[in-house]
């Protein structure tokens, strides 16, 4: 971050992170090194400017001769949560603490150029995690932002809630914040940052992906916005089923019985509940009992 930037360079930087295009990313940057300021302590941000500003130019003249930009595509395969955030913040790694995924992680900034994919598993519910390129990288694109179910967004510092927040006009996901790195706190930055958030009612969870403390309240946090409930199954006599039935939140039994087979509802003498829509353990319910997270479902069948 630039030391005292004046508002020229506020205003160049906001049109560089809003920019969809490789076009407006040159142009964006041009205006950042011509406002940036130029004295001792910032001739590290100058430096960087231009050479992504070079790197930028080099990828317009490969465009050029190819024809067209090359971008991975990915396919959306369930709930999908986008990993969203500025350079080396640690959005790859925590993409690797939350999922099976094994991206690069490094201290050079932009090191994630294609989006990478994982999957997130957590008390029987599954869901797929894309890390992105940075916010700013050549590669960035905002239309799987606009398009997922959850946005986390990764961050160091709670500035940057506002500066993403423009970026996310399109978007209809829920948003969800990591603030990690929060091992670097000293104990008394991290209360008060902790008090902060809960003050200002920010959705944020503070983790670190080296202690992987926080990680579980994120997974709870993930999980809850999913909006899911989870239903174990059980055979008269047997135990419940290990793998639950994932559905959306508020569905009746009737739909329940839908999920596991087209046509099973129609199958169904009695059903009994034990769990949390039940009163007591083994309730008789009809097709239209409203189930709830973690309730055991024992069909009848004739
Ligand atoms: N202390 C500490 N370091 C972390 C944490 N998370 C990531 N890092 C470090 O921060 C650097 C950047 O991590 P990455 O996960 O590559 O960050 P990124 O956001 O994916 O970066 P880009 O792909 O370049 O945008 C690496 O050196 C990580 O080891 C954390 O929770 N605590
Ligand atoms: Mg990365």
């Amino acid at each position: 971050m630039p030391v005292n930037p004046g508002p020229e360079y506020v205003q160049a930087e906001k049109r560089y992170l809003q920019a969809q295009t490789l076009e407006e990313r040159i142009i964006a940057t041009e205006d950042m090194i011509r406002a940036a300021p130029k004295h001792k302590s910032s001739e590290n941000l100058l430096a960087l400017l231009r050479t992504r500003l070079k790197k930028f130019l080099e990828k317009k003249e490969k465009n050029k001769k190819v024809g067209k930009t090359t971008q991975k595509t990915v396919r959306k395969e369930g709930y999908q949560i986008v990993l969203l955030g500025f350079p080396n913040v640690g959005k790859s790694s925590l993409l690797s603490v939350l999922t099976n995924a094994r991206p690069s992680i490094s201290p050079v900034p932009f090191t994630t150029n294609q989006p990478e994919l994982g999957t997130f598993y957590y008390q029987g519910v599954k869901a797929q995690v894309v890390d992105l390129p940075a916010i700013g990288a050549e590669t960035f694109d905002i239309g799987i932002v606009n398009t997922a179910d959850c946005i986390l967004i990764v961050i160091n510092n709670l500035e940057e809630i506002d500066k993403i927040s423009p970026i996310l006009a399109r978007s209809y996901g829920r948003r969800l914040y990591a603030y990690t790195k929060s091992d670097l706190l000293s104990q008394d930055e991290f209360r008060r940052l902790q008090e902060k958030i809960r003050s200002k009612k920010i959705p944020a969870v503070l983790v670190s992906n080296i202690t992987n403390h926080g990680l579980d309240e994120l997974r709870h946090k993930i999980l809850e916005g999913m909006n899911m409930m989870r239903i174990y199954t059980k055979e008269p006599g047997k135990l419940p089923s290990q793998i639950p039935l994932v559905i959306a939140n508020g569905l009746t039994v009737k739909d329940a019985a839908e999920k596991i087979a087209k046509g099973f509802s129609l199958k169904i003498k009695e059903t009994r509940i034990t769990g949390p829509s039940s009163k007591f353990p083994n309730q008789r319910v009809g097709l239209s009992h409203i189930l709830k997270d973690k309730d055991i479902v024992e069909f009848h069948t004739v």
